[in-house]
């Protein structure tokens, strides 16, 4: 049941441009017009800009940069990603309450964000650190129909994504570290987590987590990743809007995801193989019963990593070990 400010924050977002008489207001949600005066003032209070002009009654001219299902929403034109967000200040995980909204029937292009995650989780048991109001820890819940091993090419898809996203800003050149991480100067920045629910070979649904640091200083990154994590801000020695990034994000997978949908996975693997790292360089492979080092040569048409085995033929290889920082660097 939505709560008597978050029916007038939507009445006041359908009206985006002009004003909404606060009689309107008063009668749609079965208020005193004291009582909208007294919401708008409460919404002030937490940042949201209220143009108030009598006769003609409020607008939103601003929404307030703190996180919450309305500010992600406001402005975000988009077809089917994020018409449901939750957000939340504090979860253990994003994943975790995505799969639950998943098991829940919420609808393909659901997300959940939160300000700070407690228990943060990366690939394997590995813990992703989360820090509050630093960064973007957000889960997007996808109802593909595709084969349950055409998944990963969605971690692909959104590493694209991430890059191109963040390679528009001046001075930040990203790399993508197969399969899974973003760089700024070798330096990790993002990380993705795709997790899947399937049965009999059909995906039931898709979450693609992801971790992008923004507001970090140094000193707000753990100290066991300090010497090998980055953020935007140490970066480009500029804060950034949290909610703006997350909106060009966003925008940015609609689209890549509905071409990947159309049109397969060949445009995904040209435009990764721009940002791909150490392409072309030697790298240190390790599977369960072998080591060797190969030329990373790039991804194939589906997404597996393409290098050079011991005697120097071309190799796929679609989970190993890879020693990216090689004694050489
Ligand atoms: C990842 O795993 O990189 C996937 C990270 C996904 C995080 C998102 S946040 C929203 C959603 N909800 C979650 O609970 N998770 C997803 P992996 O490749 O396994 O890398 C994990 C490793 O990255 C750790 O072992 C650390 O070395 C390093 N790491 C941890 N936190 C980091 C951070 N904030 N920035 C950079 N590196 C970090």
């Amino acid at each position: 049941m939505e709560s008597t400010r978050d029916r007038l924050i939507n009445l006041l977002a359908e009206n985006k441009d002009s004003f909404i008489s606060g009689q309107v207001l008063s009668d749609s949600l079965n208020i005193s017009r004291n009582a909208v005066w007294k919401h708008m003032k409460e919404l002030e209070k937490d940042g949201y800009q209220i143009e108030a002009k009598p006769r003609k009654g409020y607008r939103i001219k601003k929404y307030p940069e703190k996180l919450s299902s309305n500010t992600i929403k406001w402005g975000l034109d988009s077809k089917w990603i994020a018409k449901k967000v939750i957000h939340l200040e504090t979860v253990e995980s994003t994943q975790t309450i995505a799969h639950q909204a998943a098991r829940e029937n919420s609808p393909h292009g659901t997300i959940v964000v939160a300000d700070e995650q407690t228990m943060g989780r990366g690939r394997m048991n590995r813990s992703w650190h989360s820090s509050k109001e630093k960064g973007i820890w957000l889960s997007i819940l996808l109802r593909p129909e595709i084969p349950p091993n055409h998944a990963s090419q969605l971690t692909l898809v959104t590493a694209t994504v991430l890059a191109e996203v963040l390679s528009k800003i001046e001075n930040v050149e990203p790399l993508i570290k197969w399969p899974n991480d973003i760089l700024l100067n070798r330096k990790k920045t993002a990380g993705i987590l795709t997790e899947m629910q399937s049965e009999q070979d059909q995906i039931q649904y898709i979450l693609i987590g992801i971790g992008l640091n923004v507001n970090h200083s140094i000193h707000d990154l753990n100290e066991d990743i300090q010497s090998k994590a980055t953020s935007l801000r140490i970066e480009t020695e500029k804060e950034w809007s949290v909610k703006d990034i997350i909106q060009k994000l966003l925008i940015a997978f609609e689209t890549a995801y509905d071409a990947y949908m159309e049109d397969g996975f060949a445009p995904t693997k040209k435009k990764w193989e721009n940002y791909g790292f150490k392409i072309g360089e030697n790298i240190a492979i390790k599977t369960f019963n072998d080591k060797w080092q190969g030329k990373f040569l790039g991804i194939s048409d589906e997404g597996a990593l393409l290098t050079e085995s011991k005697d120097g033929t071309p190799v796929k290889l679609y989970s190993a070990e890879i020693d990216w920082f090689t004694e050489q660097d």
